[in-house]
């Protein structure tokens, strides 16, 4: 199976799958709940888009996933993607940054973390087990492609009541990591 990737926008052809998310989709996420509370009065904003496609085999199932994160920020938090853990123990995932700049962050959720520098052709391995998040610090769209096993699964509800150590901030134009308590 062989699939198209435009690096300019991050549309994925063919794409069975297009998963929008949208303000009210990762309300909690940001800390700052006036703010986005104040903003859902106005616009349900869209932040980011997943286009998902699955690569199914007799033997063993993986999926690609590109996901375009709009530039932008919520309380001066950065627009970031909700973040997640797979559900099961054993099982990595690779991100590839095709376009645009910010962070990866990485996070057991249990005291250890990174931040890693993002821009175009930044690849990086997501170790099992490693809470993931991107977020986007520049002006344009950030495009990344993940790539995992398609029985990897997505748990948010850990990172919803855990919260990544650090959050991004744009403080003077410029992003900081922000250590949380
Ligand atoms: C990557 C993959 C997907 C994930 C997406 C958005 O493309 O890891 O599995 O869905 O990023 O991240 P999140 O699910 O945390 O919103
Ligand atoms: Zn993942």
């Amino acid at each position: 199976m062989t699939l198209t990737l435009d690096p300019e926008n991050g549309i994925l052809d063919p794409c069975p799958q297009i998963t929008p998310r949208y303000l009210s989709d990762l309300k909690m996420m940001f800390k700052d709940q006036q703010v986005v509370d104040e903003i859902l009065k106005e616009e349900n904003r869209l932040i980011y888009e997943i286009r998902y496609y699955p690569f199914r085999t007799s033997k063993s199932d993986m999926a690609l996933a590109v996901t375009r994160i709009f530039p932008g920020s919520i309380g001066g938090e950065y627009h970031m993607t909700k973040g997640h853990k797979h559900e099961r123990d054993d099982q990595p995932e690779v991100y590839y940054c095709v376009k645009g700049e910010g962070f990866l962050l990485l996070d057991t959720l249990e005291g250890e973390f990174q931040a890693i520098p993002w821009r175009a052709g930044t690849i990086t391995h997501i170790p099992p087990m490693w809470a993931h998040r991107v977020i986007n610090t520049g002006t344009d769209l950030l495009v990344f492609i993940g790539v995992f096993h398609l029985s990897a699964g997505h748990d948010y509800e850990i990172v919803a009541q855990k919260g990544f150590s650090y959050r991004v901030y744009a403080v003077d134009g410029k992003p900081a990591l922000i250590r949380q308590t």
